[in-house]
């Protein structure tokens, strides 16, 4: 068995889970937030059989789209002695970014 973590936009969620669900994958659905633009997103945890892994993939694939971002500075960078006034930054976010794990033992009580 293998373990996905996908974080992917927002805007993609509720038809990712939708597609996995009708297609017979188990989904847990994590408000997240990102670390860099500091805005919402969403992480997607799916436990897959092996020989299920890459249709669910496929689906991850097929509905996450990419998209530009107007961001401003990250704020580690304002108010810093010697930084720069603020400026916004275009920024090009997944798809989706995704983990596999091997899980040694999947356990249902
Ligand atoms: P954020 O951290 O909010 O990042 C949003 C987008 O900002 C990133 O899109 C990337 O285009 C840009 N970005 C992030 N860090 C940057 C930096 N230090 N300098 C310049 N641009 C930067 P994605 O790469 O598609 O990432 C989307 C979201 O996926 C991230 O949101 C974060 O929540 C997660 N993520 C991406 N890589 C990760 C990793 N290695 N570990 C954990 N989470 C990750």
């Amino acid at each position: 068995m293998l373990f996905i973590i996908a974080i992917i936009q927002d805007e993609d969620a509720s038809r990712l889970i939708n597609e996995l669900m009708t297609e017979g994958y188990r989904v847990t659905k994590l408000a997240t937030t990102g670390g860099f633009l500091r805005a919402g997103n969403t992480t997607l945890l799916v436990g897959v059989d092996d020989e299920r892994f890459q249709a669910a993939m496929d689906i991850i694939e097929k509905v996450c789209k990419s998209r530009k971002q107007i961001a401003p500075s990250p704020s580690s960078m304002v108010g810093m002695p010697g930084s720069y006034t603020p400026y916004p930054i275009e920024v090009v976010v997944g798809g989706a970014t995704i983990f596999v794990l091997s899980v040694d033992q999947f356990v249902k009580l």
